[in-house]
């Protein structure tokens, strides 16, 4: 795995390209740390994670002695390192970008899935690989796949495991948007580092917020935006915004 700082953006390359950077126990023990670290860290307000080489990532690596096999229980497989990686990116602190630059299969489209924004360069592609080894969509893909997509299209992609073309997965909604191949990590850093100069504190309790109301009623969904607005509007970002706006200036926001 490459870790690396681009001003505020932290970027994080999955980095088995031979094995279209499929996961291992020892690619998680590095991931799992990098995003601790780049939420930890006041410098970072955005984080983008792609991979290396003509992948994004093949989902569970099936060789990883260590992770496949008849022998090893796959709910603690889940539980040791796709649980902890999913509500990770969910927490964050700051926007997370997944550019997903080529084919994401099981696990590894999920993972993309769980991430604030994704973009995909055309030639990219999602797989819902699960059916085809006997297994269901991990990595929050059963909450995830409905709330996208429908029930539907949630059950036809994960039942047959077909290839959803990027730009399909962006008509439909399952991901933010589809770019070129030329220039599309240029594209995704241009936009991590819109999401880093934006108001992170806000951008977190933006995820966290919509999350949250995906359970509850009207009512109480009202009731956690008139929380979270009391909140931020005694932070500084409120206070900045508005003073740039009234200044017609550029704001500088700092919470986190
Ligand atoms: O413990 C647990 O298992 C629980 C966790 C489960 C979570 C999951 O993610 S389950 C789903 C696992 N992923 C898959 O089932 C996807 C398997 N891969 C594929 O279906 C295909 O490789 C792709 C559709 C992603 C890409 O196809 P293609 O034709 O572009 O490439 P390829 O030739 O199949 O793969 C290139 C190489 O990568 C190849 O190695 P080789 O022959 O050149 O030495 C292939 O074996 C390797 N590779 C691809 N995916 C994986 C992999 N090696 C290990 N694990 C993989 N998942």
């Amino acid at each position: 795995m490459r870790v690396g700082t681009d001003g505020p953006v932290r970027t994080i390359t999955l980095n088995r390209p031979a094995a279209l950077n499929s996961f291992t126990a020892e690619m998680h023990a590095l991931l799992l740390p990098a995003l601790d670290e780049a939420a930890a860290d006041d410098s970072v307000r955005a984080v983008l994670i792609t991979g290396a080489g003509r992948a994004f990532c093949a989902g569970q690596d099936l060789n990883d002695p260590g992770m496949a096999g008849s022998a090893v229980d796959v709910g603690a497989v889940i539980e040791r390192h796709y649980r902890p990686l999913a509500l990770r990116l969910r927490t964050m602190p700051v926007p997370v970008l997944a550019a997903v630059n080529g084919v994401a299969a099981g696990a590894g489209a999920n993972f993309a899935l769980c991430c604030d924004l994704v973009v995909a360069s055309r030639s990219a592609s999602f797989i819902q690989a699960f059916s085809k080894i006997g297994l269901v969509p991990d990595c929050g893909g059963t909450w995830l796949l409905p709330r996208l997509v429908g029930r539907a299209r949630a059950l036809g992609l994960a039942m047959t495991g077909d290839r959803l073309a990027a730009e399909e997965a962006a008509r439909i909604g399952l991901i933010w948007q589809c770019l070129d191949d030329a220039g599309f990590m240029d594209g995704a850093m241009a936009l991590a580092r819109r999401l880093a100069a934006m108001p992170s504190r806000a951008l977190a309790e933006t995820r966290r917020a919509l999350d949250s109301a995906a359970g509850m009623d009207f009512a109480d969904a009202l009731t956690l935006e008139a929380d979270t607005q009391r909140a931020l509007g005694r932070a500084g970002d409120f206070a900045e915004g508005v003073a740039a706006f009234l200044a017609k200036r550029a704001p500088r926001f700092r919470d986190r």
